[in-house]
């Protein structure tokens, strides 16, 4: 008998500046999640609020969450609850102790217990070009360059893995840039992660030049590849400050890679499908060869 669960990415398009329309739409995915059977659902990074970090905006404190649940947020813990669903929940975060910043996720399990946050550890940005582009009568120029380091601090939690009542499932989840970079991803497998969500923001823009279309797609594919666990990537779709945004949610298969399912549209969709989590600690520490490690000579990674 193995351990199956039925993940969920909820992929949507643009959000809307009215934080409570995005909720709407997120509870009508819940909904749809909850008759296929889902038993964890993930949204898309900053699932709150547009991805307000494309451009420089003065006034920006309303996008943040200081608490969870809040008033806005309730109904979404409600929906996945009655469901027993978990979640994987991105947001704006205000950690109202030190007034810090951070792009966010808490990871709520089935029965509306909060099991812990990250907080996405590489943020992307490039301040240094808005601040060398000078526009007509020397005022900055406005350009939709990533602004996330304006907007956040890097996460200080480190890699996380929380195990839900659901199976025991052990859950991990990295933001966007994040799924960039491999010791990320292999600290996650290490600590034991069967699946990992990884919720994107990512515009198919210019600063990308000389990057495939398909990077997406295949840093995704390739974590579930190396890492031996399940990756549910999560998409903002749409176009949005004028950008098309990358779409393509998947859940792709641990130990191969391969696809086993994947959104159609380039909008709000929900894609589920079941999968084995005793596959995961087998085939790592089997044939993926996990146990050949030679930790000892990979010091130049953490220098
Ligand atoms: N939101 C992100 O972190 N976006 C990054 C890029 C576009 C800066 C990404 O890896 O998609």
């Amino acid at each position: 008998m193995g351990r199956y669960l039925t993940v969920a990415a909820a992929q949507m398009g643009p959000g809307s500046e009215n934080k409570a329309e995005n909720v709407k739409r997120m509870l009508v995915l819940i909904k749809e999640a909850a008759q296929q059977k889902v038993d964890f659902i993930g949204f898309v990074e900053l699932a709150l609020t547009p991805f307000f970090a494309m451009e420089v905006i003065a006034d920006y404190d309303h996008y943040y969450e200081e608490q969870m649940p809040s008033p806005l947020t309730e109904p979404l813990f409600k929906a996945a609850r009655e469901a027993n669903m978990g979640m994987v929940l991105p947001y704006a975060e205000k950690d109202p102790l030190y007034g810090r910043y951070y792009n966010s996720s808490i990871i709520v399990d089935c029965d509306g217990t909060i099991l812990g946050k990250y907080r996405k550890t590489h943020v992307p940005g490039a301040m240094f070009l808005m601040e060398n582009k000078q526009g007509p009568g020397g005022t900055a120029q406005k350009t939709y360059y990533f602004m996330e380091k304006r907007y956040f601090a890097p996460g200080d939690l480190g890699f996380p893995v929380f195990q839900s009542k659901k199976e025991g499932a052990k859950i991990g989840v990295l933001i966007c840039f994040d799924r960039r970079f491999p010791e990320a991803c292999r600290c996650l497998a290490l600590s034991g992660a069967e699946v990992v969500f990884i919720p994107y923001n990512t515009p198919g823009d210019a600063l990308l030049a000389g990057m495939s279309p398909n990077m997406n797609e295949i840093v995704l594919r390739t974590r579930a590849y190396e890492d031996f666990f399940y990756v549910v990537g999560v998409g903002r779709a749409g176009i949005a400050y004028g950008r098309q945004f990358n779409a393509g949610s998947l859940i792709a298969e641990a130990g191969t890679g391969d696809v086993k399912a994947m959104v159609s549209t380039d909008g709000d969709e929900l894609v589920s499908a079941t999968i084995d989590l005793d596959k995961v600690t087998a085939g790592r520490y089997g044939y993926h060869g996990f146990c050949e490690r030679r930790p000892e000579l990979y010091r130049p990674v953490v220098l």
